[in-house]
């Protein structure tokens, strides 16, 4: 509902949180509802380009893993850490500028890419992102700063009609997923133009919607988390030799791959062999 008529003034207020560019308004919507959109920044012929890469990285991985197979066990609509695969633009899109400075507002501290998984929302069929769940799944805990943060970047636009993501607002505040009614009644479901990002607190309720058009809705999702959580798939062991910034290192998580040993615990702390 739009309104164009909301008090401007308050009184009684002593303390107010200041926000005051497009990317901190996002980030305090973030922290108190559990979900904003913003912009990446890529122009119309970038994301074409994504486009590209993303169809063809779907028809390589399905002919690898095999339709049949990943169908079986509910795998056919994800592409697992596309970044890896040796393409550029997954590796662009998980270390987008716009995004990494949402993420240092967000996740105090360092942080790492936890995952990156190509979503394809199919025409007319259920699929694997279509239930409600949170990006920490089996998690119940309330956080009082979020410990990992989801940025679903839509390759195609995201619309009523073909599947975009539905949120259930706030629900990060909460530990029990609410009743059957309460999220009938409290479900939104979050437009977005292709090349935004819908950013979700992990601990959101979200699901993807029904999709009822004839053509798939993709998006490329990513967790990135506090360093303590390890990676659904390792990323440092499985990365193409790119070159990369101290700083692009860090959040794919090339400085917190854990030690295999005393010995190498000791030498990552001091930089000398014991
Ligand atoms: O496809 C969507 O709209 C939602 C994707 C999703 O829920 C996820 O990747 O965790």
């Amino acid at each position: 509902m739009i309104t164009d008529n909301i008090p401007s003034e308050s009184y009684g207020v002593l303390q107010q949180n200041l926000s005051d560019t497009v990317f901190g308004e996002a980030a305090e919507q973030v922290r108190n509802i559990g979900y904003a959109t913003i912009d990446s920044g890529y122009t119309a012929s970038e994301l074409q380009s994504i486009s590209e890469e993303f169809s063809c990285t779907q028809e390589r991985y399905v002919e690898r893993y095999s339709e049949i197979k990943l169908r079986s066990i509910n795998e056919l609509h994800t592409i697992r850490s596309p970044l890896t695969h040796g393409g550029l633009e997954f590796l662009r899109i998980a270390l987008n500028e716009n995004l990494l400075m949402m993420l240092k507002k967000l996740i105090s501290g360092k942080f790492i890419l936890n995952q990156q998984n190509g979503v394809v929302n199919p025409p007319q069929e259920n699929y694997n992102q279509g239930a409600w769940h949170r990006d920490l799944p089996y998690q119940h805990f309330i956080s009082t700063t979020p410990l990992a943060i989801n940025a679903l970047f839509c390759v195609d636009n995201f619309t009523f009609e073909n599947g975009a993501t539905f949120v259930l607002p706030a629900s990060h505040k909460l530990e029990a997923f609410p009743s059957d009614n309460y999220v009938q009644k409290n479900a939104i479901q979050v437009e977005a133009k292709a090349g935004s990002f819908i950013l979700l607190d992990c601990m959101l309720f979200h699901a993807g919607g029904f999709n009822k058009t004839h053509s798939e809705r993709r998006a490329v999702n990513h967790v990135y988390s506090i360093p303590y959580f390890k990676q659904q798939i390792n990323i440092p062991m499985n990365m193409k030799p790119f070159s990369l910034s101290d700083e692009e290192r860090d959040v794919l998580g090339f400085n917190y791959v854990e030690p295999t040993s005393i010995a190498d615990y000791l030498l990552k702390q001091t930089g000398e062999k014991c």
